[in-house]
């Protein structure tokens, strides 16, 4: 016998009972299709009001930024609140949904990103509460004025264009020191009580969010647990390299300002460096130069002496863009942008940055641009983010950003690689019969490590900094010199005074008053060296071993095969995770310091034989620049 009559009994019943396993299952599947169908139509149905609110959003801060009165603060943070609660409501409706089971990726993807609120999670109190102090240090540092040196009773110097200029030019080390004073006691100290509100809701946001600090739901938009480890690991990979450079820069400005004012061992005063924050040097490259005898790739005389006004950069830039095939600007950005400081007397934000109107075709720079080198790669690195915007304007509302914060601020600077060069600056007639011997090159590898490698462990600490604060590591009674032993530590700069807990300097940092995320630059500048090694293969100017096609002598201007590619990443926005975009580009998924470290190989191996021969001493010493009372 196989079966009894009793198994005959049981065998029928679980027949019965699957049947209706099944018949649940289908009901559920059923259910669960109909629920997806229902939020497909309900995102779908948002989108044209989303669009209308952002547009709405942005003209305020467009409007506010661009003329800082109390009317307009007032207009936008109204326009922010009501759009703030519209968000949580939707966030609201979404979270019914049992979304983490959806079959469509794309819709997953767009209410993953609805749901998270960021600051309007807060109750409404509180969200304004938030805006007041963010808007308290931002306006402090657009508004701030600082007294002539010599003629103490002229208060009228901002910090664009006259203090970046002092700072660029002077080689006073008294002057430059007075303006330091006088920008972080104006611009830092002055904003603490609203930092410190600030920072308490910043945190209650953040756990609203479900993080445990902010710092975490900074570090969410790149999508990977393991990126803040990656980050730390990139740093180490290129101290050995930044080490050298470091040495080399203290060592020359020994030779130019003495033992008394740059010490042998310890870190370079900061005020010597061109720059408010050190955080390029680039503005020094004339005073410390390798090989002086030979011409210098600094094209601002050029510029000056050709007439170059703001508006012909911009042009310059456009065209760029146009012969990679890329999108060519739309008239309204030539009629609604702000390309110059207006000289009408109103105070607006100066610092240099995009806008996408959430439209179509509706985007804009606001600029107090100068005619120079430094500027003319700005002015690059701004229309990046222009092309970003214009490439991904045909995506969904949530997809209009970058593929991460780092993505966006990496386009432009990519063509900036390729402008940098004495082929391409030649090209553009800014430089004339230029001959590309091998003193010329160390020259060229050395200015752009003065504007590239000196910024990454600046980026890094600005956010490792305010993780810190954010994640309860750093108290408030420290800080100011936990500020600076940190700048010290990875920069091997200090102040150029003795600052204390009395002091709080690193609002005097633009980002830091404006609540702007940092490492976003940091990723950028690993970043654009993997697209701009791809971007030169694909133009032909690059062969893997080939000594006469190097990433350093690369120019992608003209070349629809790189443009094509680059575009292809761009139009994704953020509809996939960045891997994703970045292999269009490079074939890549990993974020890298193969490709910088491969640009800098020439000047690593300069540097090292250089610095022995000079004797100039590598690494240094700690700082004795903050005392904690
Ligand atoms: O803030 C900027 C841009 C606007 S996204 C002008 N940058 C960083 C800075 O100035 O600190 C570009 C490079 C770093
Ligand atoms: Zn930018």
């Amino acid at each position: 016998m196989w079966f009894r009559f009793g198994d005959v009994l049981s065998l029928a019943s679980l027949a019965l009972v699957l049947v209706g396993v099944t018949a649940i299952s289908q009901k559920r599947q059923q259910v669960d299709e109909d629920a997806e169908l229902v939020a497909l139509k309900y995102v779908n149905e948002l989108e044209q009001e989303v669009l209308t609110r952002n547009n709405e959003a942005t003209e305020a801060s467009w409007a506010y930024e661009s003329d800082i009165n109390e009317e307009n603060l007032k207009l936008r943070n109204e326009v922010q609140t009501r759009n703030a609660n519209y968000f949580k409501e939707i966030a609201r409706e979404l979270r019914k949904f049992d979304y983490s089971s959806f079959k469509d990726e794309v819709l997953k993807r767009k209410i993953e990103k609805m749901t998270q609120l960021g600051y309007a999670a807060l109750p409404e109190e509180k969200f304004t509460q938030l805006l007041d102090s963010i808007s308290g240090m931002s306006e402090n540092y657009a508004t701030v004025k600082v007294c002539d040196y010599k003629i103490r009773e002229k208060c009228d110097l901002s910090l664009e264009p006259e203090l970046t200029e002092i700072l660029a030019t002077s080689r006073d080390p008294e002057e430059l020191k007075y303006y330091w004073v006088q920008w972080y006691d104006k611009a830092g100290t002055p904003t603490r009580k609203d930092f410190d509100s600030y920072v308490a809701l910043n945190g209650e946001a953040a756990r609203l969010n479900n993080f445990t600090s902010g710092a975490e739901a900074w570090l969410d938009a790149y999508e990977d647990e393991t990126f803040e480890a990656q980050v730390d690991a990139a740093i180490e990979e290129i101290r050995p390299l930044y080490e050298q450079i470091h040495a080399y820069v203290r060592h020359q400005l020994r030779e130019r300002y003495g033992d008394a004012v740059v010490p042998e061992k310890g870190p370079i005063p900061m005020h010597l460096l061109g720059n408010m924050w050190a955080q390029t040097w680039d503005n020094v490259a004339d005073i410390t130069t390798p090989f002086p005898k030979s011409r210098q790739l600094d094209v601002t005389d050029e510029m000056v002496t050709q007439g170059y006004d703001s508006l012909k950069m911009f042009h310059m830039g456009d065209e760029f863009f146009v012969s990679l095939n890329m999108t060519k600007l739309p008239q309204t950005f030539w009629e609604k942008s702000i390309l110059e400081k207006p000289t009408d007397g109103r105070e607006l934000v100066c610092h240099a940055s995009a806008w996408d109107f959430y439209k179509t075709d509706d985007v804009r720079i606001k600029q107090c641009t100068r005619v120079t080198m430094e500027d003319f790669f700005t002015v690059h690195h701004e229309l990046g983010h222009i092309q970003y915007f214009l490439q991904y304007q045909h995506q969904p509302s949530v997809f209009r950003e970058g593929a991460n914060p780092g993505f966006h601020e990496a386009v432009g600077d990519v063509l900036s690689l390729s402008v940098s060069t004495p082929k391409h600056l030649e090209r553009i007639g800014l430089l004339k019969d230029f001959v590309l011997d091998d003193d010329a090159k160390v020259n060229q590898f050395y200015r752009a490590g003065l504007g590239k490698l000196v910024f990454l462990p600046f980026a890094y600490t600005i956010d490792k900094y305010r993780w810190g604060i954010f994640r309860g590591e750093i108290k408030p009674d420290e800080y100011n010199c936990k500020f600076w032993e940190m700048r010290t530590k990875f920069s091997g700069i200090e102040p150029p005074v003795v600052r204390s807990e009395q002091d709080f300097d690193a609002p005097a940092k633009y980002h830091v008053s404006a609540d702007v995320e940092y490492l976003r630059y940091l990723v950028s500048y690993i970043v654009q060296f993997q697209f701009h090694r791809s971007a030169c293969e694909l133009a032909g100017e690059y062969v893997k071993g080939d000594p006469e096609k190097t990433v350093n002598n690369c120019d992608i201007y003209q070349s629809v095969n790189a443009g094509n590619t680059i575009k292809e990443m761009l139009a994704m926005g953020s509809s996939k995770p960045w891997p994703d975009a970045m292999e269009v580009l490079t074939g890549q998924r990993k974020m890298s310091a193969d490709a910088l470290l491969e640009y800098f190989q020439p000047l690593y191996d300069w540097l090292v034989v250089e610095n022995k021969r000079l004797g100039a001493y590598v690494g240094w010493e700690l700082s004795d620049k903050c005392k904690s009372k």
